[in-house]
């Protein structure tokens, strides 16, 4: 059946969470149908010492869960959600839509659905160990950072697309893609000399694609806020892998 099928699919590899079947009368056109293509020098722009500067720059990354209310230069946050955009995406679907959340009023809104829903998600939804496990990051369910920070934004994954004609267009990979611009994202935010912070409102989806007007075809991924750290913000000092516990050379 069309139901085995998907799932031994899903099983085998988890493309997304939509998937259609061939259909046997349909003829298919690609979306990059009248696409050429053009010679490509490899890449141009070359900064001197670039590994060891950009590595220097991702390692003074931390989540931060305390911001100024400092305002943070809106062009800037356009810029760095252009540069989340380059990133590669399943058959080029770019099945990304980035919200940003600078008004005080939909902050608030944010920040009551998430810590409603929180509430509940540390006190019966999270395991005892996975709270546990969270305890030494000093998490709970109270998120000021959601009306404090400057700007939200919220990263949803478009699980299908709509063709010109209406019909549903496969996105491969729309999670994988997703959170692939998402990780440029941080790194040209951290750039800019801005903070921001992975959250995952777990069960919160749903009420905020409402709140946003969002499409039935897109699902939250995840929320960032972003600004400057406050003066009294704290981080755990937590080390990071050496090289040699994380890559193997063959
Ligand atoms: N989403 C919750 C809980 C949380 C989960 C993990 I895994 C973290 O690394 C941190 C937090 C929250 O935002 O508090």
């Amino acid at each position: 059946s069309s139901k085995e099928n998907l799932t031994s699919l899903a099983e085998s590899e988890y493309i997304g969470e939509y998937q259609e079947e061939n259909s046997p009368s349909e003829e298919y056109v690609s979306l990059l149908e009248n696409v050429k293509h053009k010679p490509f020098p490899g890449a141009k722009i070359v900064l001197d010492g670039g590994a060891t500067r950009f590595y220097e720059i991702a390692n003074d990354r931390r989540s931060v869960r305390k911001y100024s209310r400092r305002s943070v230069d809106f062009s800037v946050i356009e810029k760095c959600i252009q540069t989340a955009g380059t990133g590669p995406s399943g058959a080029h679907t770019q099945p990304w839509t980035f919200c940003v959340v600078g008004n005080s009023e939909m902050k608030q809104a944010i920040r009551e659905i998430i810590e409603n829903e929180e509430l509940e998600n540390y006190a019966k939804r999270m395991s005892r160990k996975w709270t546990t496990d969270l305890g030494p990051l000093r998490t709970n369910h109270i998120k000021e950072y959601l009306t404090d920070a400057p700007y939200l934004i919220l990263v949803f994954k478009k699980v299908y697309g709509i063709r010109t004609d209406g019909q549903k267009q496969q996105h491969y990979y729309n999670e994988i893609s997703v959170s692939i611009a998402t990780g440029i994202l941080l790194c040209a935010l951290q750039c800019a000399g801005l903070n921001s912070l992975i959250s995952t409102p777990l069960n919160c989806g749903p009420a905020l694609r409402q709140l946003l007007n969002r499409p039935v075809n897109e699902k939250l991924l995840v929320l960032l806020p972003v600004g400057y750290a406050a003066d009294d913000c704290e981080v755990p000092d937590l080390q990071r892998k050496p090289l040699d516990e994380i890559m193997v050379k063959y």
